[in-house]
């Protein structure tokens, strides 16, 4: 989560027994090597770092990762196949984004740890295909685990990830509401007050986004109706999750935001979300054995 996963978020997740990741998004490298140190000051737990790869800096980026002796990557918005020996020669466990069985079977052959399938009801940069159709196929293409991603806030959701074979999951949209995300509090608020069909794709096509329906996104909506060219979305995209998230400009920044932000209805700490999480997943199986 670009801007939105920082450092005092990373931390406070992996000090509440998750793994957290400070997404590095469109940074500047050197802001995200400072973050990077802010998290080893925070918390002595392992914590990850996630590399857009439609970023300009990505070389920077993996350079810093192996200098910092970060312990887990992750990748998305592309393939990190070129980089994987180097990582993985320096020690990191490196666990990329995939959001197709091709991707997942190419990123298998080259010694990655583990894949995290991502589904289309994620916010933020998505693919095409739904978690619950995407996470078995991949389970069934690799021979490595697999973490599920998109469309995952309670107890539910992890059991039914586990269901399809995920071994973990991933989550996000749950977390930019937790009270040690510095995000903007109108972008909390936007999430906490999201009904079920308030997230939208935007963008061109093959690259998607999905955001919190607002003034953006109805540009957004008319540049495809008019079959704009790429370089106008992008121009039209160009700082505005930075905007959202730093000055609060839901109505014409980009409100990343996964389909269960209608479920998200209050802050809580990342401790007591985490704790919520796991007690939640005794309920459901104890009711799957009810059954
Ligand atoms: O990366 C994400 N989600 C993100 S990154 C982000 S930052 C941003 N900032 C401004 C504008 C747009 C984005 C916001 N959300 N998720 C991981 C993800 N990766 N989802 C899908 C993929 C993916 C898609 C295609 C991974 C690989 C891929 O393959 C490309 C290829 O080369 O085969």
């Amino acid at each position: 989560m670009a801007w939105v996963a920082t450092a005092e978020l990373a931390a406070a997740v992996s000090e509440a027994g998750g793994l957290g990741i400070i997404g590095a998004g469109s940074a500047p490298p050197q802001v995200v090597r400072e973050e990077i140190k802010k998290v080893k000051k925070l918390t002595e737990k392992p914590f990850g770092v996630n590399v857009y790869y439609m970023t300009p800096y990505v070389e920077e980026l993996i350079n810093i990762v192996i200098a910092e002796e970060v312990k887990v990557i992750t990748t998305g918005a592309g393939n990190p196949g070129k980089h994987i020996p180097k990582l993985k020669e320096a020690g990191i466990k490196v666990f990329p984004v995939v959001a197709s069985v091709a991707l997942a079977k190419r990123l298998a052959r080259t010694g990655v740890d583990g894949l995290i399938a991502e589904g289309m009801e994620c916010g933020g940069h998505v693919g095409e295909i739904t978690t619950m159709a995407l996470v078995p196929q991949i389970v069934d293409a690799v021979d490595l685990p697999v973490i599920a991603a998109g469309g995952i806030y309670d107890g539910r959701g992890i059991i039914a990830a586990l269901s399809l074979g995920a071994v973990g999951v991933q989550m996000g949209t749950r977390f930019v509401c937790a009270a040690e995300c510095t995000v903007h509090n109108n972008y909390k608020k936007a999430i906490i007050e999201a009904k079920d069909r308030d997230t939208v794709l935007t963008g061109y096509r093959g690259h998607q986004v999905r955001v919190i329906k607002n003034k953006l996104s109805r540009c957004f909506a008319e540049l495809a109706d008019n079959n704009a060219e790429q370089g106008e979305f992008e121009k039209l995209g160009e700082g505005r999750l930075r905007a959202a998230v730093v000055e609060g400009d839901i109505e014409t920044g980009s409100v990343m935001a996964g389909q269960i932000a209608a479920m998200v209805s209050r802050e809580q700490p990342a401790r007591e979300i985490i704790a919520e999480l796991v007690e939640d997943v005794e309920k459901v199986l104890k009711y799957l054995k009810g059954l």
